[in-house]
């Protein structure tokens, strides 16, 4: 029988176990630049079988919440050599998340002062983080305005470009977000996409951008170093579809011929119940699409798993279970659940902001 603990080899990454620690916002990059902390942070839990780096933006205009990182100037990729050279020493995979916040953001964030972007002039209700005098405030987001059919291109080359510049920092390959509510997911659902061009409408015309995306950065660093991060009927960020089943056959379909790397499936809530009464979904028949369009990829997984949870999981057919809070405050989660240890309880307070503090500071077995 598979267990959490066998390795995998997932497109061209070699995995040392199935335990990925999530992507996880932390808010520790001022100036949008990754550091010396940040390295170590991530060494110390390179025994996970895959990290998946917090959401990075693609751009300036991608951005949305104070102190997250990007990866489009040379300080940035600077910055990230730095934390991938310290994940490999420490015998580690490590692959960044891309990222662009669509109408997630605020003004003060933005190029210029400008509107945050959306596929629609429809504002999210939902917070975002800004940080004034080192105080993280939760503050609402911005009215956003609806992009033009022509900016789209260059939010495609943005995605790109991204992803050579994640190739050339040294990671091992590339995660694009397109869950949760932000730009991507924001196109595919109909709460928050009410174009009437080639870009909205129709189930394809609103999985357009995300598959123009996913070929754009297939076809320029291949598509086994490539994943993506879908939660089909999370509220997170104020997204809703009046379809998600239909619409995320489409989207898997699609993905199945991209031989991508992974596949990662946000199931519930993003960090909340893992079942919504309002929002049913079969993730069972999602996989069951993927694999018959000759999807190959490793199905990662996530939200509120434990041991006892991922071990159903892997017998269900998963390869991999992406763990997020347990990783905040174990950074020696795999040996931890190999062995039964107890685990520490992650510091809410400490999630979004600050030092050292409730990021560097977790004890190990
Ligand atoms: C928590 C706080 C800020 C951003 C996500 C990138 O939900 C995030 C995020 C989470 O995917």
């Amino acid at each position: 029988m598979t267990t959490l603990f066998d390795p995998l080899q997932v497109g061209q990454i070699s995995l040392a176990n199935r335990i990925v620690m999530a992507p996880l916002t932390r808010n520790r990059a001022p100036g949008a630049i990754p550091n010396a902390l940040m390295a170590t942070y991530y060494a110390q839990r390179a025994t996970a079988g895959l990290i998946i780096t917090e959401a990075t933006a693609i751009s300036p205009q991608g951005q949305g919440y104070a102190d997250v990182p990007g990866l489009y100037s040379t300080e940035q990729l600077d910055g990230w050599k730095q934390v991938t050279h310290a994940v490999h020493e420490a015998g580690g995979k490590i692959v960044v998340q891309l990222w662009h916040v669509g109408r997630v953001s605020h003004t003060e964030l933005q190029p210029h002062f400008g509107k945050p972007v959306a596929p629609s002039a429809i504002r999210a209700h939902t917070k975002t983080v800004l940080i004034h005098d080192g105080v993280p405030t939760f503050v609402d987001t911005s009215e956003p305005r609806a992009l033009e059919a022509e900016e789209l291109p260059e939010i495609v080359q943005d995605y790109r470009r991204a992803a050579e510049n994640a190739i050339a920092s040294g990671f091992d390959g590339v995660e694009v977000h397109a869950a949760n509510g932000y730009l991507l997911d924001q196109f595919l659902k109909t709460g928050s996409n009410h174009r009437t061009d080639d870009y909205g409408g129709s189930i394809k015309n609103r999985a357009r951008l995300l598959l123009e995306v996913m070929r754009a950065i297939v076809d320029d660093v291949g598509g086994s170093r490539v994943g993506i991060r879908l939660s089909p009927v999370t509220p997170a960020n104020d997204v809703v579809d009046t379809d998600p089943q239909q619409l995320f056959d489409y989207v898997i379909h699609h993905l199945a011929e991209m031989n991508l790397a992974y596949i990662h499936v946000i199931e519930g809530a993003t960090g909340g119940a893992r079942e919504i009464a309002d929002r049913p979904f079969d993730y069972q028949s999602l996989k069951e699409v993927y694999r018959q369009g000759g999807g190959a990829g490793a199905w990662m997984v996530n939200n509120g798993y434990t041991l006892e949870l991922a071990n159903q999981a892997l017998e269900r057919g998963a390869d991999l279970v992406a763990f997020g809070r347990a990783f905040i405050s174990n950074p020696d989660l795999p040996q931890r659940l190999r062995t039964g240890a107890a685990l520490n309880a992650p510091d809410r307070s400490t999630w979004y902001g600050g030092d050292g503090k409730g990021y560097t500071d977790y004890p190990t077995l």
